[in-house]
Parts: structure tokens; sequence; C-alpha cells
């Protein structure tokens, strides 16, 4: 039977097809919860803020539990990141694989030139890692360890002022990897009419520079006016706390002042329950979703054109996989030769280079060697004329010693003749 006649039957070219009895394929939705519920759910927050502006109190009271954070020092010399993987998190009978990955480090340096690009580096590798798997033959994305970045909280500090300028470059160089969800950080410590000033500021600042920042889903009807309402609260003002306190016969998170007690979910304190509400019970899926259909699909775009992919070949016929392996071999060996030429001529000039040096040591070395032997030779010299004149003087001091020598015998011989020898001893006493 022809192809389409077989689609024909099926109602493939768009002819309704009437049921005569029940199927059982309505239990669809009910399999694809239960098989998702059996394998339970990966997800992964980036929180980036800088150091101890309360990322991981807000965890804690995110999850309503004690992850283990250290405080990071403020003398780091560079920006890092710090993933913890969380895999026994249960509600009901939902399995829930938590990463969250922490800035350390981030705007304690004076140039804060490389403070993003860890970031970038670490977001690009989960998706490389998800891509690798994907390209696998034998690929097993059923059971992998999915670690890309669903959602990334950018913790602003309570300034009441402005952004800071590394916020603006750090989330317009990641809008396009993640799901940016700004919160005001330690909100406790801004009044409420100081507050509400920031956050516009916030978003205008946001708007002026082309950050994208995720928003809430409102195609979905059912969640569609909530998501709507909630957009409109970014950036969520957060305050966190690892205290608790009893309100009313419970306990609730809260931090304690002289003057009063902030509770961590009171709406009318701070905005910490409407962030949860959207991050974890409303939107936890959509931003899955957002991640793969949006941000890893641009990523693997990109990287499968830099691999040489393409989707048909410019007179539209569709690409072999051999012939983009072969057009890659030609340009490889191409980039390998040109590489080669570049070496050689570098060999070849540092080798004309060498050579010119040891030439100029060579003439230096014959200079500096005529130059010593002129030195040699007039010391030399000057030696010689020293030696001639000590020669002459020591002849004239054995020339006047043999005439005081001869003087003084003839003295002798003269006293002998002319004095007695009593008289001559006389006088020679005298003398
Ligand atoms: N006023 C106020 N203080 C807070 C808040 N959240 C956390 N803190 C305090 O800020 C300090 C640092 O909090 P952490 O949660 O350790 O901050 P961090 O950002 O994780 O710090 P590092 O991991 O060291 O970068 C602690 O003393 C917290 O009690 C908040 O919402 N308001
Ligand atoms: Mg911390």
């Amino acid at each position: 039977m022809a192809a389409v006649d077989v689609q024909r039957q099926l109602g493939h070219d768009g002819r309704q097809m009437k049921l005569s009895g029940h199927v059982g394929f309505d239990s669809l939705p009910d399999q694809l919860v239960n098989k998702s519920v059996n394998k339970g759910f990966d997800f992964n927050i980036l929180c980036i803020g800088e150091t101890g502006i309360g990322k991981s109190t807000l965890m804690d009271s995110l999850f309503k539990t004690t992850f283990n954070s250290e405080p990071v020092s403020h003398q780091l010399p560079g920006v890092s990141v710090r993933a913890n993987t969380y895999v026994d998190l249960q509600e009901s009978n939902v399995g829930l694989r938590l990463t969250i990955v922490d800035t350390v480090g981030y705007g304690d340096q004076i140039d804060k030139t490389d403070s993003v690009q860890p970031l970038v580096e670490y977001i690009d590798s989960q998706f490389e890692s998800y891509l690798q798997e994907e390209l696998k033959i034998k690929r097993s994305l059923t059971s992998y360890h999915d670690t890309r970045i669903h959602a990334c909280l950018y913790f602003i500090a309570p300034t009441g002022h402005s952004l800071k300028s590394l916020d603006l470059v750090c989330m317009k160089k990641l809008d396009s990897k993640v799901n940016i969800i700004p919160v005001v950080a330690k909100a406790d410590t801004i009044s409420k009419p100081e507050l509400a000033q920031f956050k516009k500021k916030i978003m205008s600042e946001l708007k002026e520079n082309g950050v994208r920042v995720y928003q809430f889903p409102t195609d979905d009807e059912t969640v569609a006016e909530m998501n709507a309402a909630m957009n409109s609260f970014m950036p969520f003002a957060v305050v966190g706390s690892r205290e608790e306190i009893e309100v009313g016969g419970e306990m609730v998170r809260a931090r304690v002042y002289p003057w009063g007690t902030v509770e961590v979910e009171n709406e009318n304190h701070c905005d910490f329950v409407k962030l949860r509400e959207m991050l974890i019970r409303t939107n936890m899926e959509d931003l899955r979703e957002t991640t793969h259909l949006n941000h890893f699909e641009l990523y693997r775009k990109n990287r499968l054109k830099e691999m040489g992919f393409a989707d048909s070949t410019a007179d539209n016929r569709p690409v072999r996989l051999y012939d983009v392996i072969e057009e890659k071999k030609k340009n490889h060996m191409r980039e390998m030769e040109a590489k080669e030429e570049r070496m050689r001529q570098m060999f070849v000039d540092k080798v004309k280079q060498k050579e010119a040096e040891l030439k100029k040591a060579e003439q230096d070395l014959h200079g500096k060697f005529d130059n010593l032997r002129k030195v040699h030779a007039e010391e030399k010299r000057k030696l010689d004329d020293r030696r001639r004149m000590l020669e002459e003087e020591i002849n004239e001091f054995n020339r006047n010693k043999a005439s005081v020598q001869a003087q003084q015998a003839q003295a002798e011989r003269d006293m002998h003749q002319n004095t007695s020898p009593v008289l001559g001893r006389k006088k020679d006493r005298k003398k």
C-alpha cells in the first residue's frame, strides 16, 4: 500500500475521525505525571550576589531547611562558583534533586573586569555537558543529571539608590543564557516608600540598558492573572532568616530587632512568599521548560553552527553528515597548514633575529678586545718608562755612593799621614 493511502486511512489529511467507544488514551496526562513523578525532578538555582548579601540564608528560608553553606572571605583574588547538589528532597511522593550554585567572592575585587566570566563559563559548561549527552549515539537523557541553570536569582544590594555597574554588566551578559529573577536583598533594611521608589528605578534601569529579566508566563489562563500581577512586583524584596519565633502558636522565621520583628513569610513585611510561590509552586516547570527551549536551544544552535552543521545547503538540499565531516576536515587541514606556515615563518624570523644579535655581540666583543689591547699597551709603556727612570736613579745613587766612599777613604788616608795618633784620636772624637 502506498504511504499516502496509509496516511489517508489514518486521517492525516485532516479528516475528523470518530471513535465508536472508549479507547483509553485519555489517561495519557496521568501516565505522563506518573512517569515524571517516579523519575523525580532536577531543579538548579544560581544565586549571584555580593559576599554576605544573604544568599545562603534566603535559600535556607525558601526550602525550610539548613543547607551546608560556609561564609566566604572578602579577600579572595577572583570570583568563582560553588555548586552543591541535594538529592533527597522529598515532598509528598515527589522527589527533587536540587542544585544550589553560589557565587564566591563576587563584588569584592577592585578590578571587576573578570567578575562575570567564571559565571558565563559555568553556565555554558552545563549546556555543553547536556549537548554532549544529546549528541552521543547511545544517549541516556532520561537518567541524565541535568545541571543546567533553571533560575538565576540576582541579589541587588538594598542601597535605595540605583543598580551598580557590575549588576548591569552581569545581568546583560547572562540574560540570553539564564532566567534572571532580580531580588532586592535584606529588604528589611530599607523603608517602605524608599523600597517602592528603588524597585521602580531598578526596573527602568534594566529596561534602559536592554536587560531582559524572566517574565512569569501569561499564556496559560489558569495562572495568567496571578503571573501578570507578580510580574509587576519584580524585583521581589526579600528577607531571609534562620531564627524562628512564635507567632500565634506557630513557629515562623523572623528577624528580631529592638523596635520590632520582621517576619519572613508575612506579605506585609516583604515579598518572600510571592517569590516562593512564583519560583517553586507555580512556575518551576516553566523555568525548566524555558531553559530547555530558549536558552539551551540558543546555545545548541550556535555550537552546532560552530561545528559546521546546517539544516540545508545553499541550494536547499538536505545536508549529509558525511559532507559536513568532509568539509570540516578540509577546513581543519587548511587551518593546520596556515598554522604550520605561520609557525615556520616565525621560526625563520627568530633564527634571523638571533643571528643578527650574535653578530652584534661579536662586533661588540671585538671592539672591547681592541680597547683592552690599547689600554694594556699604554700601561706597558708607562711601566717601561718608570722602570727606566728607576734604573737611572739607582745608577745615579751608585755613582754618588762610590764617589762618597772614595772621598771618605781619601780623607782617612790624609788623616793618618798628617796627625799623631793621640791628636788623631782627639780629632776623631771631636768629629
Ligand atoms: N538584615 C538582614 N540580614 C540578613 C538577611 N539575610 C541574611 N542576613 C544576614 O547577613 C549575613 C550574611 O548572610 P548569608 O546568608 O551568609 O550571606 P551569603 O550571601 O550567603 O554570604 P557568603 O556566602 O559568605 O557570600 C548573616 O549575618 C545573615 O544573618 C536579611 O534578609 N536581612
Ligand atoms: Mg553563603
